[in-house]
């Protein structure tokens, strides 16, 4: 078996967490390029490659329907990450490809990093600690209470998937009602379900947006809804900046429509908008959602193994939903 997974090419694309890579070159024949781009793919890689492996978020590019086409060979496609957003996975699932992502090994990570960003935002953690160092607690006394507090707040998630759900269980430890907003409602979830954002808008002032990026979420989180968090309303995105109109949140900041946001995802990243930046009633972060050590390397481990899945069994350990009745050609 090793020997055959030896002659499989896999190309990787741009950066990828340099454990996949080792495993890719020890395991497979290993191929790579700069970017996603297929000008840059030569005529032997178009001949030979079976398998992609990409971090689309960071190598640049996109999985795309012209890169695929450019790979006539190609079977798999596993993405690092569990939003897939950079791999085009209904044109795979239409085109006999399988499209794998990384969920459960990041949940709880990202889940941890949700409840951070939201304590961090309402009790203005960073700016504290700025007061600290910049020396102002000894010249000029205690930093200011906080005018926000977790406590009587009503949560509401947008996106009820594995990470929503263990933002959800956080959030009860901590005492704060949850309800949610998602596709359809998820069984055996008791938390109040509400069928469009705009109404679990209205029926909360804390939003915590996980849902992923597709043309249905694209922009979701704009004026209207944010005007109905109120003035108290708190921002909190952990899933994808392309969720949200960043110029109506900019200016939803800035005139006191809501009060504050905790942003760990952007539109279009690493680029933040100024007007971001400006906002004082903000906290960014630059995407470390589940950027730990421990769970990059889980991630990245789940990657191979999918690969190695495909390859040796012929079938995905991870596939995506758009693409899990692809079957691995005989
Ligand atoms: C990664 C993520 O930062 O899993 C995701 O969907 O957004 C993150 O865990 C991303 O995959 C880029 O490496």
């Amino acid at each position: 078996m090793g020997a055959d997974l030896r002659s499989v090419t896999v190309l990787v694309p741009g950066k990828l967490h340099e454990q996949s890579v080792k495993r890719i070159a020890e395991t497979f024949r290993l191929v790579c390029i700069d970017t996603i781009d297929a000008g840059l793919l030569t005529d032997e890689m178009k001949a030979t490659v079976r398998g992609v492996a990409a971090s689309p978020a960071i190598a640049g590019g996109m999985v795309d329907p012209a890169f695929m086409a450019a790979l006539p060979k190609l079977e798999i496609v596993a993405n690092f990450g569990v939003g897939y957003d950079g791999v085009d996975a209904r044109h795979a699932g239409a085109h006999g490809i399988m499209v794998t992502n990384t969920p459960d090994v990041l949940t709880e990570e990202v889940a941890d990093t949700a409840l951070g960003l939201l304590i961090a935002t309402v009790r203005e953690l960073p700016k504290a600690e700025a007061w600290l160092r910049a020396g102002n607690w000894a010249a000029k006394g205690n930093y200011r209470l906080s005018p926000l507090s977790l406590r009587g707040r009503r949560v509401g998630i947008f996106g009820m998937g594995r990470i929503g759900m263990a933002i959800a269980r956080r959030l009860e430890a901590f005492g704060l009602p949850v309800a949610y907003h998602n596709r359809r409602p998820v069984e055996g979830v008791s938390y109040p379900f509400h069928a469009t954002l705009k109404e679990l808008a209205e029926a909360v002032d804390t939003l915590i947006s996980v849902a992923p990026g597709t043309p249905q979420t694209a922009r979701a989180v704009d004026a209207e809804i944010l005007e109905s968090l109120g003035p108290d309303g708190v921002f909190v995105n952990i899933g994808r900046g392309s969720t949200v109109d960043e110029a109506a949140l900019a200016a939803a900041l800035a005139d006191g429509t809501i009060a504050a946001a905790g942003l760990d995802v952007f539109a279009d990243e690493p680029n933040v908008p100024q007007a971001l930046l400006d906002a004082p009633n903000t906290v960014l972060l630059p995407h470390i959602g589940s950027a730990s050590e421990h769970t990059r390397r889980a991630m990245a481990d789940l990657v191979v193994d999918n690969l190695v899945s495909w390859f040796a069994q012929r079938t995905a350990l991870t596939p995506v939903p758009e693409t899990a009745d692809v079957k691995a050609p005989a």
